[in-house]
């Protein structure tokens, strides 16, 4: 992937963060020209553009792009746009600091459920001091759903908790003390066995609605949500029916369908879910910025940049 970047033009569009991104690539990548969308820029001389949630339409004006940088793990806002031509490499974060946000996120999910938390929630609602037995650990199986950067480090924090743990990706891991499980033809034996499914897969049109009622319904019943991933890996309506009917115990979730999550949303007061705004694993500037200024200097020695999305999966 040769190209000529020894001045490289950047533009960053990074949803009201525009200032902090500049300031952290302007100190790794003294040369570069970078500007934001409040600058007067011609967009035809733009090598590399930096988005998160960019303005749409904001694409198809660059015309001599090299690399699209996606400041977060996840690229679906941006292969998702129609103006995107299919030859432009497009290239995620690959843990940047999130893994561990995201280890902490569910290791306090999965002990809400374990530990009875929301049993013990309910209770307080009404005054009730009311005991159970504590569930050993060890016989509380968790199902991680997508073995990458964040969910392998999960899966893993979990397994070294107690909890056994099992993981699911689309072609096979070897992961110490986690039993994987991978393809369509895997599923339902991978979902028969968790008791607290946690969802780390990316958005891909294979991903989108995937936990639905018939997919759910192969869960043990008792079973548990937690799902950071995005909103729309699972269908709202199907889940709700599936924890109204006694199906699952409860979900944690940190994405929805709409964000910001509506305030008429049934998610809101149920009292079985619980609802965080999309905080499980915040982009860090400064690590971010190293991975992006690394893999600019990589494409300008002719090197291919890790983190490169397939854009055949869509990840
Ligand atoms: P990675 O690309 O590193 O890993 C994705 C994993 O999902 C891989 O194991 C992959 O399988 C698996 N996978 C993809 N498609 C399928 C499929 N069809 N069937 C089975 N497995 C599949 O992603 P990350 O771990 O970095 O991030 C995961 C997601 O987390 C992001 O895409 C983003 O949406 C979300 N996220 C949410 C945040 C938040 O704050 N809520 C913050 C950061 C990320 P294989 O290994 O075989 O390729
Ligand atoms: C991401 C996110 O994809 O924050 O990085 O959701």
């Amino acid at each position: 992937m040769p190209t000529n970047t020894a001045a490289p033009n950047i533009l960053i569009s990074a949803a009201g963060e525009d200032a902090d991104w500049k300031k952290a690539l302007v100190e790794r990548l003294p040369d570069a020209n970078i500007v934001t969308g409040d600058d007067n820029y011609d967009p035809a001389t733009i090598d590399f553009a930096l988005f998160w949630k960019q303005p749409q339409g904001l694409i198809k004006n660059l015309t001599n792009l090299k690399a699209i940088f996606s400041l977060g793990a996840g690229v679906d806002h941006v292969v998702s746009s129609p103006s995107l031509p299919e030859n432009i490499p497009v290239i995620r974060l690959e843990d940047a600091g999130m893994a561990d946000q995201m280890v902490q996120y569910h290791l306090y999910a999965a002990l809400h459920f374990m530990r009875d938390f929301d049993v013990y929630s309910a209770q307080q609602a009404t005054a009730i001091w009311k005991q159970h037995d504590v569930a050993r650990i060890s016989k509380c199986q968790v199902g991680v759903m997508g073995l990458g950067a964040l969910g392998a480090a999960v899966a893993t924090a979990l397994s070294n908790l107690g909890f056994t743990v099992s993981g699911w990706s689309r072609s096979m891991k070897a992961i110490e003390g986690i039993t994987t499980f991978a393809g369509e033809d895997a599923f339902d034996e991978f979902l028969g066995e968790a008791d607290i499914l946690i969802c780390l897969l990316p958005r891909t049109p294979e991903t989108e609605g995937l936990l639905n009622s018939e997919t759910l319904s192969h869960l043990p019943k008792g079973a548990a949500i937690i799902n950071a991933a995005r909103g729309a890996m699972i269908n709202e309506a199907d889940l709700l029916r599936a924890i109204d009917t006694g199906h699952l115990r409860g979900a944690f979730l940190d994405v929805a369908v709409t964000e910001p999550l509506p305030e008429s949303h049934p998610f809101w007061d149920h009292p079985k879910i619980r609802i965080t705004p999309h905080i499980a694993a915040a982009t860090r500037v400064e690590e971010s910025a190293d991975q992006i200024a690394q893999n600019i200097d990589r494409m300008a020695r002719g090197e291919t940049p890790t983190g490169l999305v397939d854009r055949q999966s869509g990840y």
